[in-house]
This record gives C-alpha cells, structure tokens and sequence, in this order.
C-alpha cells in the first residue's frame, strides 16, 4: 500500500469462553468492519490483547487475519514485546504473512532509557523491510516531541501512532518532520481533534465496536462538515465513558454482539461482564441522546 490512512480500528481479538483463539470469529470480525467501510486494520496491539498471547498465538491471529482481508484494505500488525528478540521474531513473521507494515509500544516495565529505547527501535525497524510506526502510548511511557523526532532519522522508521492528548504536535511533526511523516491520532474520544490536527489516520479501540459512526465522522471533517462532525463525537464519547466503567475491551465485544457480530470473549485477567452489568451497560447506552 501506498497510503494506510483513515479510520482504522485497533482490531480485537476474540477468544471463545475457555480462552482459545476464536478463528470464525475473527474472520467473520473482519468482513462485518470491512462491510462497514473501515480503511485498514491494526492487530494484537493493546485492544487486541496481544500482551496476554504467546508470540506462536499472536503469529496466528495476523496470518488468519491477513488471509481473510486478501489485501482489501492495509494490516498494520504490533509486534511489540518487552524483548527486541521477540520483537523482531513477530516483525520478521509479519513480514513473511503479507502485512504492510509493523508497529511497536517502546519496550515497558523496566523503565529504560531513551538510548535503550533508540536502540530497541533501530533494532526492530531495520530488521526487516516494512514500514514501522512507533507507538507514543501512556501506558508504555509517553515520548516528548524531540524524542519522536530523533526516532523519526531511524531507517524504515515512518510514521507515529500518537495516543497522546497533545494534537498540537500532530502539526509539529507535520511541519518539522516532514508531510510525509504519518500520523495516526489515537485517542478515539478525540478523533474529530485529530483530524483536525493533519493525522492521517485514526487507531482506536472503538473504531471495532462504532465503525460506521467514526467512518462518518471522518468523512464529515473531511468535507467540513463539522457541526454533524461534532454531534456525532459527542455521542461517541457519551458511549465510550458508558464503557470505561469495565474492562472495555469485553463491553466491546459485548456490544458488538448486540449488533449481531459475536466477538466472544477477553482473556483474564481482564473480566467479562456478568449478565447483570451487560443489562447496566445497555441501560446506560440507551439514556445517551444527541
Ligand atoms: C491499541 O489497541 O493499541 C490502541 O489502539 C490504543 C488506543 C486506545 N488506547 C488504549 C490505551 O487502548 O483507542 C484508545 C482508547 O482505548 C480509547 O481512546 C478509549 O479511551
């Protein structure tokens, strides 16, 4: 691909209720998002579990996927794991499945340094051959701008996800790395700002569960459009609060399977929603009005 751009969901991952990679599901997944007019898809990244999969399991989920998009839309596949070596392991089988780019969280939990960091991305991205899109996320860490910057000069190295709040160096990057620089907004509470800002694309964990309200709302900022832009935002982020008060990734799933797309279940430690909070959460989605 040319171009990944657009409103492109950070895919879920189901797994049925004993915790097993659910293949139909994902499948059938894919063709419901592409029906409703999605521009590409990320895998195993945060909203697709991918830290509580093997490296084996997550290599099965991306040629599964791969194999069912045949080539309808780019896959962005994460490949981000603690260790470079795992990393590059997933990247290189990335590659080989047919994906049209990777990307990767920084690596977490020992805190490393920025040279650490430098080092972890040089080393993943020129390993193989395809497009990496580093990963500004807060839960791994957020990077200042000069730090993207400096990644930027790796090779391979071709653009940010930017889950951070601070669209205004959207347009820095734009300006100071270069228009060809790809960004992809990441905070779906704040896609239309994003847009706004000269992303390039949306990544977002709602973007499985509300494909058709963000592929509008995308579209509407796009032609300026903005008051029907802004309304439908507004919707999105009563819905989104709704689902943050549990493990929104199975209210994803959940919801999805009320607009008959069963999506199956999370893997623990995240919880699936009792039948009484699936009742809560319906109720609170039905008191959401323009
Ligand atoms: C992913 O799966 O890696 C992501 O897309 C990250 C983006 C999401 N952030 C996290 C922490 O999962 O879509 C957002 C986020 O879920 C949403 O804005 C709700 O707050």
């Amino acid at each position: 691909y040319e171009e990944i751009k657009g409103v492109i969901p950070a895919l879920i991952t189901p797994f049925d209720h004993e915790e097993n990679f659910d293949e139909m599901r994902m499948r059938k997944t894919v063709n419901w998002l592409l029906e409703e007019g999605v521009h590409g898809f990320y895998l195993t990244g945060s909203t697709g579990e991918g830290f509580l999969m093997t490296p084996e399991e997550r290599k099965v989920v991306v040629e599964v996927v791969v194999d069912e998009v045949k080539g309808r839309v780019p896959v962005i596949v994460h490949v981000g794991a603690i260790g470079t070596k795992i990393s590059i392991d997933l990247a290189k089988h990335a590659e080989k499945a047919g994906a049209d780019a990777v990307s990767s969280v920084p690596p977490f939990y020992w805190r490393f340094s920025d040279d650490a960091i430098f080092q972890y991305y040089e080393d993943l991205a020129t390993a193989t051959s395809l497009p990496m899109i580093i990963y500004n996320v807060p839960l791994a860490g957020l990077f200042g701008f000069d730090f993207i910057k400096r990644l930027s000069g790796i090779p391979h190295v071709h653009g940010v996800k930017y889950t951070a709040y601070t669209h205004q160096d959207i347009h820095k990057a734009k300006a100071q790395i270069g228009k060809d620089f790809m960004v992809y907004s990441g905070a779906d509470e704040m896609a239309v700002s994003g847009i706004l800002n000269e992303a390039d694309g949306i990544i977002g964990s709602f973007y499985s569960m509300l494909p058709d309200v963000f592929v509008n709302i995308y579209d509407h900022v796009k032609k300026e459009e903005f008051k029907e832009a802004q309304r439908l935002q507004k919707i999105a982020v009563d819905i989104i609060e709704a689902s943050l008060k549990f493990d929104y990734y199975a209210v994803i799933k959940v919801a999805m399977k009320w607009m008959g797309m069963d999506a199956g279940y999370v893997r623990r430690p995240f919880r699936n929603l009792t039948a009484e909070q699936e009742e809560a959460v319906k109720a609170s989605y039905r008191e959401i009005r323009d």
